[in-house]
């Protein structure tokens, strides 16, 4: 319809149309899905604009620097290793890596950096903007690492947008880097078991739309979790890169349960089970300098394929194990823009490049180039500043609590939100004490969410480790810690502590088989036909698989669509904070599509607390009508 109206328009016919023709056209605008969708838009802005952000809360929008996009990169031909997947498959990247003389990189800053700095928040508007500049300021990089992990369940649930439409987004931006996700094993990109199907139909309909690396770990290093998933990703002709997750301290005697024959003897099995790369997901950054010389350097003698390390910096002293594994002969580790590096984040690629610049296996990349990247993000990062967890300099208690680089915030604000804000610190010691009562497990998603569960549950009740075994009996445990000590997760090494289970479980029945095993597969067809009686339309296979990740949660994701339309247009200080009043914001719908809007003026609260907002939208008057429910 709308672009009927621009050729049926009289000025267009008469060849007088110049370029900016749309934009100062404004009656083109005047036909109902237009003026539905901008209405939609406006109602957004005016609800924003009155009542807060969720989970922000109503806040003056601040005047924000628009970040400036790169200009004059070096350019630089060569063959990705992108480009080596697409001609000789998995296998060529695999000796492609060996071939190598210089350290790799991982560049994590569209997926964990935001996901352990700013809760994930990062909008695929603002990654999008600089992904092309991206590769062509770093194509040497190993891959970026831009989708799973958290990402996949905020984009629904908080940022109102759908993540395979980043993939495809960033697929088109970026050809020739491999693109790599986070996969929770037989999780995927939830917290819980998957049949088996669902987990080979996410991995293929990811494959297809643009992952090439999938880095699959398994919340308590059981390996039945992760063979399915590697096998899944190698039909698909991709990349399968086993992780094996890193707990304890392979050089402290007293956690010897995690030695370096622990981690040798998965890797070794990993290999067996056909993984193409060896992560070590160091998740908390627990990996101290001489443990990862150690580690790699006997990883590297035990096994046939490249080591990929990946930490967090939360110590401070994620450079120097970096520079340690790299000695060690680590082929690939994971950095970050720096800054969206550091802290609870991935450690810096610029610090890297200077910690090993003019000595040996110099990273190869164009300092200047990520020097340019990152004066983008320095502005791009302050949009989120709501979201920041508060960390700004070394925490080396991390060594005591070992709680993973994304969980602390997400902890920290779940003891707010039952009033043990004050008592952080106790919850910070509980969680370890959770820890060795659980039988020192490995704490990553989900795994450490169960334990961040019991501590809030201990502190909050004031329970002390032997109250729990005294009073066990009676005390009702967190529906996430019966669900591990009932088998659900799987089973951590060692098993379960006898004690504690019997007093969870109370006489239900666990399993010590994969949860998988005994679930029956979906059938595709029926939850589609489910879900086109739920949402009225004809659903995709993606959102199929996304409503079984997620159910409630994408529902709520396809109201709030239908509701306020697509919001992710927005730019993201309007998104969060919405408009001051005379503002004006320009939205572009299309290429060459603005649509202009300027908000006028707020009106006072009626006697049922509802305002008037009035806009000027492509040159008409709107108002729009919101509660004001603060
Ligand atoms: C995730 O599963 O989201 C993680 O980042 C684990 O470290
Ligand atoms: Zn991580």
């Amino acid at each position: 319809a709308f672009l009927f109206n621009v050729i049926n328009h009289p000025r267009f016919k008469s060849g007088q149309a110049e370029t900016t023709f749309i934009d100062n056209t404004p009656e083109l605008f005047d036909f109902p899905e237009l003026r539905d969708a901008g209405n939609k838009t406006l109602k957004y802005i005016g609800e924003v604009t009155v009542n807060g952000f969720p989970g922000v809360g109503k806040e003056v929008k601040q005047f924000f620097d628009k970040p400036k996009l790169p200009t004059n990169l070096v350019k630089k031909e060569l063959i990705t290793a992108k480009n080596i997947l697409d001609s000789e498959g998995a296998d060529g990247v695999v000796k492609w890596i060996e071939r190598q003389e210089n350290v790799l990189l991982t560049d994590t800053t569209f997926r964990d950096a935001h996901q352990s700095l700013l809760a994930t928040r990062v909008r695929t508007r603002d990654i999008n903007k600089i992904a092309r500049y991206t590769e062509e300021a770093i194509p040497e990089l190993f891959s970026s690492e831009m989708w799973g992990g958290a990402t996949f369940d905020v984009a629904y649930r908080f940022l109102s947008e759908d993540p395979w439409v980043r993939l495809r987004k960033l697929r088109e931006k970026m050809p020739n880097t491999l693109l790599q996700m986070l996969f929770r094993g037989s999780n995927a990109v939830g917290y819980q078991n998957y049949p088996d199907n669902v987990i080979e139909e996410f991995i293929k309909e990811s494959a297809r739309q643009g992952i090439d690396v999938f880095r699959i770990f398994d919340s308590l290093n059981w390996l039945p979790q992760m063979e399915k998933s590697i096998q899944y990703v190698r039909d698909s002709g991709k990349i399968a890169e086993a992780a094996i997750c890193y707990t304890g301290d392979i050089n402290d005697p007293s956690r010897a349960k995690y030695n370096v024959q622990y981690y040798k003897d998965m890797a070794l099995e990993l290999q067996r089970l056909g993984a193409h790369i060896i992560a070590i997901k160091d998740m908390a950054g627990l990996l101290k300098p001489q443990a990862a010389y150690r580690l790699i350097s006997e990883l590297k003698a035990t096994v046939d394929v490249p080591i990929h390390l990946h930490t967090h910096d939360t110590s401070g002293n994620g450079i120097i194990t970096y520079s340690a594994a790299t000695k060690a002969g680590v082929d690939i580790v994971d950095v970050a823009i720096s800054a969206m590096s550091s802290s609870t984040s991935q450690p810096s690629i610029s610090s890297l490049y200077y910690a090993l610049v003019n000595g040996e296996r110099t990273p190869d990349i164009n300092i200047d180039n990520v020097q340019k990247l990152n004066h983008y993000w320095e502005s791009a990062r302050a949009f989120y500043h709501s979201f920041e967890n508060g960390i700004s300099a070394p925490q080396t208690e991390v060594y005591s609590h070992e709680m993973p680089g994304g969980q602390y915030s997400n902890l920290q604000q779940q003891a707010k939100a039952v009033g043990l804000g004050e008592k952080w610190e106790d919850v910070k010691k509980m969680y370890a004490t959770v820890n060795q009562m659980f039988g020192d497990i490995v704490k990553v998603t989900p795994s450490s969410k169960v334990v961040g569960d019991m501590a809030l549950f201990m502190v909050q009740n004031e329970l002390t480790e032997e109250d729990v075994y005294e009073k066990g009996e009676d005390l009702n445990f967190p529906e996430s810690v019966v669900s591990l000590f009932k088998g659900d997760l799987g089973q951590p090494t060692g098993g379960f502590p006898e004690k504690l289970k019997a007093l969870v479980l109370k006489g239900k029945p666990s399993i010590e088989v994969r949860p998988g095993s005994l679930a029956a597969p979906v059938n595709f067809e029926e939850v589609k036909a489910e879900l086109a009686a739920l949402i009225g339309a004809e659903p995709s296979h993606e959102d199929v698989l996304s409503y079984l990740m997620y159910p409630q949660v994408f529902l709520d994701y396809t109201k709030m669509h239908n509701e306020f339309g697509n919001v992710t247009l927005l730019d993201t200080p309007t998104f969060f904070y919405g408009m001051r009043p005379n503002e004006t914001v320009h939205l572009e719908i299309e290429k060459g599509k603005t649509l202009i809007i300027t908000l006028d003026q707020i009106g006072e609260p009626n006697l049922e607390g509802k305002r008037i907002l009035f806009f000027t939208f492509n040159g008409q008057r709107r108002e729009i009508i919101v509660k004001d429910s603060n």
